[in-house]
């Protein structure tokens, strides 16, 4: 699956009305959405998302924040998707995202960055099929 990734509009871009402005950069700079809902983690959905970080101190806030209200989930196609996406997306903390990118724009802090994006194609493939079923790819 190298030409797909999953993101998600993080709980602080939905709250601050900024779902349309990230989905429309995200269509135009050429990701075509294959999958997309909005929804709402439990915090045993989040622990399992992020089970790769239960270790780390910022553990707790994460699970917490990425509960705190509801998110959009999509499934993106592109060639080079989890790079490209990536690249749009910007550095982890908002404070080092290059200029345009998505979380320069629109993220507030390192833990509330706006958006996630799978960090590779085998990520993608199984974040993907967390959040959708076979039936909800088009
Ligand atoms: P990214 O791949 O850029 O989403 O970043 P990571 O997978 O390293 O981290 C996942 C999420 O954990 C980030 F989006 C925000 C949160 N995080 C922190 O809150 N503090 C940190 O020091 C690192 C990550």
């Amino acid at each position: 699956m190298n030409n797909r990734t999953f993101t998600m509009i993080k709980p602080d871009a939905v709250a601050n009305g900024h779902i349309g402005a990230i989905l429309e950069q995200i269509t135009s700079s050429g990701f075509r959405i294959v999958a997309l809902k909005m929804t709402q983690l439990t915090v045993q959905d989040a622990q399992e998302f992020y089970a790769i970080h239960s270790e780390r101190p910022f553990f707790g806030e994460l699970v917490a924040f990425m509960t705190s209200g509801p998110i959009v989930a999509a499934v993106l196609e592109k060639d080079n998707a989890v790079d490209d996406f990536r690249t749009l997306i910007g550095a982890t903390n908002p404070a080092e995202a290059a200029e345009g990118t998505i979380r320069k724009k629109f993220a507030t802090s390192m833990g509330e960055n706006a958006v996630h994006g799978s960090d590779s194609d085998e990520n993608a493939a199984i974040e993907a099929a967390f959040h959708f079923s076979g039936r909800e790819h088009f």
